[in-house]
């Protein structure tokens, strides 16, 4: 028998709030106790250990100092980089840490004639490893259609951070088909941060969940970290996903429909509950006939959670509409064309000289998005060299 555990998605360095910075960091420390504990063989790490390709001084100290545990258990690590410490130089942490000895990049190939991808093993025991990283924008996908494995082993790990259909959903992202990966005996996958288990007769295709949720969203879904324990005695596959509560998570749903009564509503609803040392999720949602949401009185909201000694306080008012775009969103197909229409009528109004300029600017900070991998200062020369011409700034030397 072989036991190993298989993480993904830690985004160790993730969340600006210190609370919740914490907790992913706990979380981490939480799996790699309990892999010392339970004295596995090995650590699989399937992309996104940590949350960018620079992770800052503080987190790296913290995470050198768990890769020693780790190390000094004797337990190595095999991990590949996903879409947040990929980095298109090549340069990443993880480089680091392998160096340091405390893991085993296993994202290893040769790429042969016609765009052929041939995966090179790492041999562990009986098991053999093979492994390919995510990229930036699921740019991996269209790699792994010429992914290729050219030898047999007795226990083969696929590790992929990459998407397949099953584990989709609603969201708007290219999957990949995967009957048409190379055939392995466990697919040791990350990227979507969801607790999902598949399987093709004997193979399994495992998502364990992140360490630690990521956002508002995946806190009030996944309530806590997780990851996967697998035993294999080389034919059969035992697996099990454990989870790793630390907080107790309250998700408070309402629905408002008008902003100048909702602090009452929200603070009477609050008032009923027991908070303490929880991680309170707030999520408005509905139409505004009344009020804006800027009548809500988030700071009242927030005293009160902060006197019933709550961990943290989360909100979310994405879901609330305003009304009067109630009757455009019907007629009007995206909100693009909601603010060209309001911009122009605002024109109309206040013939300013500045305001020419709206529109344009508008288009041009929508669409200019930072490029994957781009330097912040050439972005920021680039972005500042569009904005001078549509402002007809002119410099003087
Ligand atoms: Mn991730």
């Amino acid at each position: 028998m072989v036991k190993f555990a298989h993480l993904a998605d830690c985004h160790l360095g993730s969340w600006r709030q210190e609370e919740l910075q914490t907790l992913n960091f706990q979380s981490f420390q939480k799996v790699v106790e309990r892999c010392i504990q339970e004295q596995v063989e090995f650590i699989l790490i399937s992309g996104d250990l940590f949350d960018s390709a620079y992770p800052p001084i503080e987190i790296l100290k913290g995470s050198f100092s768990e890769f020693k545990k780790i190390h000094d258990a004797g337990i190595p690590v095999y991990l590949i980089a996903g879409s947040h410490d990929f980095s298109a130089s090549g340069k990443t942490f993880l480089d680091v840490l392998e160096k340091a000895g405390f893991c085993k990049n296993v994202g290893k190939w040769e790429t042969q004639e016609e765009g052929r991808i041939k995966l090179i093993s790492h041999i562990h025991g009986d098991i053999a490893i093979y492994g390919y990283p995510g990229r930036k924008s699921g740019m991996e996908v269209e790699d792994l259609k010429n992914i290729y494995i050219d030898e047999m082993h007795p226990f083969t790990i696929l590790m992929l951070h990459t998407t397949i259909k099953e584990v989709l959903g609603s969201m708007q992202i290219e999957p990949v088909n995967k009957e048409k990966l190379p055939l392995a005996n466990y697919y040791a996958m990350g990227h979507i941060h969801k607790r999902f288990e598949d399987h093709i007769s004997n193979s399994r295709y495992v998502y364990p969940g992140p360490t630690f949720p990521n956002n508002f969203q995946e806190l009030s879904d996944l309530q806590c970290g997780s990851f996967q324990m697998v035993e294999t005695d080389g034919i059969n596959i035992k697996t099990q996903n454990i989870q790793i509560p630390l907080k107790e998570v309250v998700t408070i749903e309402l629905e408002v429909t008008n902003g100048l009564t909702a602090t009452q509503e929200i603070v009477s609803h609050i008032d009923k509950l027991a908070l303490h040392d929880k991680i309170v999720l707030l999520k408005l949602k509905g139409t505004l006939i009344e009020g804006k949401t800027g009548d809500i009185r988030f700071n009242e909201i927030e005293d009160i959670i902060k006197k019933k000694e709550a961990y943290i306080f989360l909100r979310n008012i994405s879901s609330i509409k305003p009304h009067e775009l109630e009757g455009i969103t019907s007629s009007v197909e995206n909100f693009q064309e909601i603010e060209k229409r309001r911009s122009e009528e605002f024109l109309k109004k206040n013939p300013h000289n500045f305001n020419k300029y709206h529109q344009q600017l508008i288009d041009t900070l929508s669409d200019r998005e930072k490029h994957e991998d781009e330097k912040t200062a050439i972005y920021e020369e680039r972005l500042i060299s569009e904005l001078k011409t549509i402002l007809e700034i002119t410099e003087i030397l």
